[in-house]
């Protein structure tokens, strides 16, 4: 009980807004419909809420679950062919679930993919 975890997956990596769409959910095809979300990175995963001020609200809240990305053997890699914006990077989560991500901030994006790129090459595969 004393042993303070140097490990905690609780803690905020890297928190802010992009533009977000869900392209596939376990495998099968989704229509691409961009929206704006408040992204948390922590240690394992990623979850997406609408507001920056939904984090602190889901915790009083207990039924309340973000979308969430697990990052256990997820990948990660810039896809300019899938959209016509600029900057566009997709996560492929084992499940099956495939994100886009997007901002035409150039250092605010590659910010993003390489906090999410380090996070997946720390993680186990599975
Ligand atoms: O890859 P697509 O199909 O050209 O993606 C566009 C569509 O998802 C479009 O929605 P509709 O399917 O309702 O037309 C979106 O409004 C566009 O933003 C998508 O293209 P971009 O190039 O913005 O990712």
């Amino acid at each position: 009980a004393d042993i303070i975890s140097t490990q905690d997956h609780t803690v905020v990596e890297k928190e802010g807004y992009l533009l977000k769409a869900k392209i596939a959910d376990g495998g099968k095809k989704l229509r691409k419909n961009w929206s704006t979300s408040w992204i948390v990175l922590t240690a394992r995963k990623m979850e997406f809420y609408k507001e920056s001020k939904q984090p602190a609200l889901a915790n009083l809240k207990p039924g309340y679950k973000p979308e969430c990305v697990d990052l256990c053997g997820a990948q990660i890699e810039w896809t300019p062919e899938k959209s016509s914006r600029k900057n566009v990077f997709q996560i492929t989560t084992v499940s099956g679930n495939e994100f886009l991500l997007q901002s035409d901030i150039d250092f605010l994006i590659l910010d993003w993919f390489h906090a999410i790129k380090n996070a997946i090459d720390r993680l186990p595969k599975e």
